[in-house]
């Protein structure tokens, strides 16, 4: 792979994020008031993202499939919370109450 196409794919990963960001990420803060200075807010795309990239963790994954579910197909406040009462990631811990602490909710490591 040439460095100028791996540039250029680098470049494409951050701009779905950053797409993604000024949309889906203020949408999260507003819907749940993040704690300032918490791992949740630092995270910024790795909310729902794997790192910068576009893959998806549990939790963004499981917005991802209620927002292809809902007619609009675009993310609302009232799809982020019908997943408040489930543990995305599997760690025993229910999103909201990640949330509301500040730890990732697509994250086991994080509770
Ligand atoms: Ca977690």
């Amino acid at each position: 792979m040439t460095m100028r196409l791996y540039a250029t794919l680098i470049l494409a990963a951050f701009a779905v994020c950053a797409l993604a960001s000024a949309t889906y990420l203020k949408l999260f803060s507003q819907t749940y008031g993040i704690p300032k200075d918490s791992a949740l807010a630092k995270a910024k795309c790795a909310v729902c993202h794997v790192g910068m990239t576009k893959k998806l963790n549990p939790y963004g994954l499981a917005i991802d499939k209620l927002v292809q579910a809902d007619k609009g197909k675009k993310l609302t406040a009232e799809i982020l919370k019908k997943l408040d009462n489930v543990d995305s990631d599997g760690d025993g811990v229910k999103n909201l109450a990640e949330i509301k602490a500040g730890k990732m909710p697509g994250d086991p490591k994080s509770k």
